[in-house]
């Protein structure tokens, strides 16, 4: 390898446009679209040395900013497992993407030596983008900085962020998982969600109908190639396929974040349930209006409870004793807390935001179910649990239902259509409708502000974000406040994903709610 292309290729294409330091956040790069061409260039010679590192086991890069606006783009890294890119290496990739071009041929020089990586051995990339008309350029870039560095890259197009990360996984376990394919991958969530649906399209309260909102992202375009493929197993009416802005006024995160529905609702009747996805798939949250016309809202809290109570009562048919754990981040909403310690006595954990930090978790345990509130989620199999379910199901009806739930579901990352084919499937088997679902417990009204300053790093946490260690004397004055509001909690943090500071505030009541989230914001101008 001749390290000089490395820097002839970044010079002449990909030349480094911004002076403005850009950091791996929550996941990953994120920022306007017109400073990320190096970025991505970077990152693909970054997976490059990676799967080198790992022995040739594929890596996953995503160009997507998922729920931001339209002019943002992003890149996140997935490691062989279909983890997001390991801890140690954010800085990594930091320092990768922020050095000047003249550095680049040196820095990777550097990168190389110090972890010993062999430059002959092989290396495999996998690359997906979202549907932003600016995503094609910057995978193209991607790709370049792997061929730069003489690896081999398979380009899957337009698919959803949790597409991708099943390929990688497919790939390293040679087909274990699925096929590395969009067929495979269709193909194994149909014929489980199928098999567990059988004949029986409609049970007790539960109607075989919804809308699903698809942020005029890659969600709406897969949701459609869903259907196509299934045998009339749902009945899905896709709004917002495209034609709009990606995110813009609908999406699972203008659906959570504004409390109200998406753009381009039909005319439907009360009660009907609507799902809203981001733009590129991996979350996902339910609502309906009720009768009186007041939105409701069903997220990533509710679709948690809902998965951990149905798995419970499952290991109890399966005559099995596993250990189960529900992690969540400080967005979670306290009554959802309150009701899986209190009534489902599951243990419950708090890590912060991101769902690294979440999959890192659920790992301990053998069922691992971890949600943020945003509907970013999904739950983990140790395989322990894997193989007493499947000895299990040699002669347990309900251990055989029960393999085909982990069938249904995409364990290397939350995944917006495979979690809600799940929770269609629950839901169905139950027998209810979206008004029972809401019934299991009741949320505290609460509000997240978005709070431009101008440094938002001042803000530093600790104790899964719910305390601001800097700037000096902040939390004690936001204790202050929180003391004076019944039931009330709040805290701010720095987000990992745009340029703000993000201030979340619960209470009793919607009013006490909103007063103690301006009061809080207050103290951050
Ligand atoms: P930031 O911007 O760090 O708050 C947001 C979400 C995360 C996660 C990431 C990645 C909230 C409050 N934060 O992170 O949960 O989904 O984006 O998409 O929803
Ligand atoms: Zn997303």
């Amino acid at each position: 390898i001749n390290l000089r292309t490395v820097y002839a290729f970044a010079r002449e294409m990909y030349p480094k446009n911004s002076s403005t330091p850009v950091q791996y956040g929550t996941a990953g790069f994120r920022g306007r679209a017109e400073f990320l061409d190096s970025v991505m260039y970077r990152m693909g010679v970054l997976a490059t040395l990676r799967s080198r590192i790992r022995g040739g086991a594929v890596i996953g890069v995503m160009v997507t900013a998922s729920h931001n606006p339209e002019p943002d783009n992003g890149v996140k890294l997935i490691d062989p497992k279909g983890e997001m890119l390991e801890a140690s290496w954010e800085s990594i990739a930091t320092d990768l993407a922020n050095v000047e071009d003249s550095e680049l041929e040196a820095h990777v020089a550097k990168i190389i030596s110090d972890n010993k990586i062999d430059v002959g051995s092989s290396s495999n990339v996998f690359v997906g983008m979202d549907n932003r008309y600016h995503s094609p350029r910057l995978l193209k870039a991607v790709a370049d900085g792997v061929i730069a560095l003489k690896g081999n890259v398979r380009e899957f197009g337009i698919v959803t962020t949790p597409m991708l990360h099943f390929f990688v996984v497919a790939a390293n376990t040679r087909g274990a998982y699925g096929q590395p394919t969009e067929e495979g991958y269709y193909r194994k969530l149909i014929t489980a969600f199928e098999t567990l649906r059988g004949d029986k399209l409609e049970n007790g309260n539960y109607r075989n109908k919804l809308i699903f909102d698809g942020a005029n992202g890659v969600g709406a375009r897969k949701m459609l190639q869903f259907l196509k493929r299934m045998h009339n197993s749902l009945q899905v009416e896709v709004i917002n396929k495209g034609d709009g802005k990606i995110n813009e006024n609908c999406g699972a995160d203008h659906v959570k974040v504004k409390q109200a529905v998406p753009i381009g609702m039909p005319i439907v009747e009360p009660y009907t349930r609507c799902v809203s996805v981001d733009g590129d798939a991996d979350r996902v949250v339910y609502f309906f209006t009720d009768d009186a016309g007041h939105f409701r809202l069903l997220d990533g809290d509710r679709i948690a409870t809902l998965v951990a109570d149905y798995l419970m009562d499952m290991l109890k048919r399966c005559d099995l004793d596993l250990s189960m754990g529900l992690v969540q981040t400080a967005y979670a909403n306290g009554g959802s807390t309150d009701y899986i310690a209190n009534t489902l006595k599951v243990p419950v954990a708090c890590v912060p935001t991101g769902v690294k930090h979440l999959h890192h978790k659920a790992l301990q345990y053998d069922i691992g179910v971890y949600f943020e509130a945003n509907g970013h989620g999904t739950i983990i199999f140790s395989d322990n649990a894997k193989c007493l379910i499947k000895a299990q199901s040699e002669t347990n009806p309900n251990a055989k239902i029960l393999l085909q739930i982990i069938d249904l579901i995409n364990e290397t990352v939350g995944d917006a259509i495979s979690d809600m084919l799940l929770v269609e499937t629950i839901l169905n088997s139950k027998g209810w409708d979206v008004k029972d679902w809401l019934a299991t417990y009741d949320d505290l009204p609460n509000l997240q502000l978005k709070i431009k300053v101008q440094d938002r790093n001042v803000i530093t946490t600790t104790d899964a974000e719910r305390v601001c260690v800097t700037p000096v004397g902040l939390q004690e004055a936001i204790d202050k406040v929180v003391s004076n509001y019944k039931r009330g909690r709040a805290f701010v943090r720095p987000s990992g994903t745009e340029d703000v500071v993000r201030v979340y505030a619960e209470a009793a009541t919607k009013d006490e709610t909103e007063s103690l989230a301006y009061e809080v914001g207050n103290l951050v101008h």
